[in-house]
C-alpha cells in the first residue's frame, strides 16, 4: 500500500469527518459520542491527480485498561507502522488536552513525517 496518510488523534476530535471528507463518502462513522470509531478504515483519496490510501483510526487513549481503548490502541499503532505520513488531528475549539500531550510522544517516537491538522471547520 503506498503513499498511506494515517488519521490519528486523540477521541472526538473529527477523524472520521476528515476521512470522509478526503475520500468523498460517508463511510466512516460520525458522532458525537468519543470511541465510535475501532478498527482501522481505508479509503482513497486524490490530490491534484495523485491518488493516495487514507486510513482513519480510533481516538488514542494512552494507558487506559478498557478493553476497547487497549484494542483501539493496537489498531493506532499498526497503522503509525504502515503510514507514509500521519495528520495528527487536534480540536483547536478547546485549549491542548492532555492526551494530545502524550498522544505527540507517541508521535515523535515514531519518527514519521507529522501534520498537524487544527479547527477544521468542515461542516
Ligand atoms: N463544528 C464542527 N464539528 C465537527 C468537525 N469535525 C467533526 N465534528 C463533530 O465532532 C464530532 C466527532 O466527530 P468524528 O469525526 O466522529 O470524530 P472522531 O475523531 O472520528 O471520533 P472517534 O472515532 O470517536 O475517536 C461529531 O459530532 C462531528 O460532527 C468540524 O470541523 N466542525
Ligand atoms: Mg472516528
Amino acid at each position: 500500500m503506498s503513499r498511506l496518510v494515517a488519521i490519528v488523534g486523540r477521541p472526538n476530535v473529527g477523524k472520521s469527518t476528515l476521512f470522509n471528507r478526503i475520500t468523498g463518502h460517508r463511510h466512516a462513522i460520525v458522532d458525537d459520542m468519543s470511541g465510535v470509531t475501532r478498527d482501522r478504515h481505508y479509503g482513497t483519496g486524490d490530490w491534484n491527480g495523485v491518488e493516495f490510501t487514507v486510513v482513519d483510526t480510533g481516538g488514542f487513549v494512552p494507558d487506559s485498561e478498557d478493553t476497547f481503548e487497549a484494542a483501539i490502541r493496537d489498531q493506532v499503532h499498526i497503522a503509525i507502522e504502515e503510514a507514509a505520513v500521519l495528520l495528527f488531528i487536534v480540536d483547536a475549539q478547546s485549549d491542548v488536552h492532555p492526551l494530545d500531550n502524550e498522544f505527540a510522544e507517541v508521535l515523535r517516537k515514531s519518527k514519521k513525517p507529522v501534520i498537524l491538522v487544527m479547527d477544521l471547520i468542515l461542516i
